[in-house]
């Protein structure tokens, strides 16, 4: 068996993969069947006339939960540099001094360098390696000049594609705002004031990727998130009891909503499961950005949502206390296509 070291990516080769990577039986990413595969995210096209674009987002995000938006204003120059820079930076040596320094289990570090997920996952290894970087609103230089630089530029990059990337994030939650009866600036505050962090996945060809995943099935539990998914699909959406493949759209953010926003709209907005697989052939980099609640922002669903027919469903709680008992909870249990986010709030 090979070392894999703390990051898979600098391993030199992988001829087979490491036990510890191995899934049960029961967690292998199960093929998806022809119904799936027939299934395509619905796409989103931002430059709409406003009317047309609230309602195609709302539509969107109450069908799959997941969409791509094309037209976003974010220019593809700016995507592609970020792919080819944070492609770059997975392919410098990890005795790199900017990015040796990155390394860290540590999960108190705004930016860091580790392989896995951020989660408890009970020893099970999944095949990504991810550079994390936080980007507090607004943006620091204090705060800038802690991101890496090397391939020179990628600090420069990273606080563009931030900036307008949380735009066009901003831009979809007035859509949705509006489009559910909210107040247009209803997520100006803190429930999206809180960092922006960056996910840069890194996931390297994989020697069997029948028996591991990239990242387990889960809900993202910030407010929205932003995918580049970059040119390598590996993607996949839960729907119906399936998995969709996800093939991304030219210049397109894949968008989905975290679990604060199925907290707030009290269920009529889902935070919708997805996971990454991988591939033995191409290695592939993804960049998610999460729009983030404040730590100390309060979160429930709005009153507008709660009805006779639809009651209260979630608690009420602090966005930090939420993280902690996500951190806390017996993810291996419930990491499956039946994860329910209430079931997850009871077991605090
Ligand atoms: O790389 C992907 O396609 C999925 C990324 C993701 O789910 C995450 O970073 O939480």
């Amino acid at each position: 068996m090979e070392n894999t070291g703390p990051l898979i990516h600098s391993t030199p080769s992988h001829a087979s993969l490491p036990a510890a990577f191995v899934l049960a039986a029961d967690k292998l990413p199960p093929a998806s069947t022809a119904a799936a595969a027939a299934v395509s995210l619905p796409v989103v096209d931002l430059s709409l006339p406003r009317d047309e674009a609230r309602r195609a987002v709302l539509a969107a995000g109450k069908d799959i939960g997941f969409f791509q938006v094309v037209n976003h204003g974010v220019p593809a120059e700016t995507m592609r540099a970020m792919e080819e820079l944070c492609e770059g930076f997975f392919r410098l040596p990890a005795s790199e001094p900017g990015k040796a320094a990155l390394l860290s289990e540590d999960k108190k570090k705004p930016n860091r360098l580790f392989s896995g997920v951020t989660y408890d996952t009970g020893g099970q290894k999944y095949w990504r390696d991810c550079l994390r970087i936080a980007c507090p609103f607004p943006l620091d230089p204090s705060m800038i000049n802690q991101w890496p630089d090397n391939p020179l530029g990628l600090r420069a990059v990273i606080e563009k594609f931030t900036v307008q990337t949380r735009s066009v994030g901003m831009e979809i939650l007035k859509l949705l705002s509006e489009g559910t009866g909210l107040q247009p600036d209803y997520f100006c505050g803190d429930i999206a004031g809180g960092d922006v962090i960056l996910n840069v996945n890194h996931y390297p060809p994989c020697p069997n990727p029948e028996k591991a995943l990239g990242q387990p099935p889960h809900c993202d539990r910030n407010l929205i998130t932003l995918l580049l998914p970059g040119s390598v699909n590996g993607l996949e959406v839960a729907c119906n009891g399936d998995w969709i493949k996800v093939n991304p759209v030219d210049n397109a953010f894949v968008v989905n909503f975290g679990q604060q926003l199925e907290v707030v709209t009290n269920g009529l907005l889902k935070s919708v499961e997805h996971r990454a697989v991988t591939n033995s052939v191409k290695a592939r980099t993804s960049v998610a950005t999460f729009i983030m609640p404040t730590e100390d922002c309060v979160i429930g669903p709005d009153e507008r949502f709660v009805n006779e027919e639809n009651p209260v469903g979630y608690r009420t709680t602090v966005f930090s206390d939420f993280m902690r008992i996500y951190n806390v909870v017996n993810l291996g249990a419930s990491l499956n296509l039946t994860t329910n986010l209430k079931d997850v709030q009871k077991e605090v």
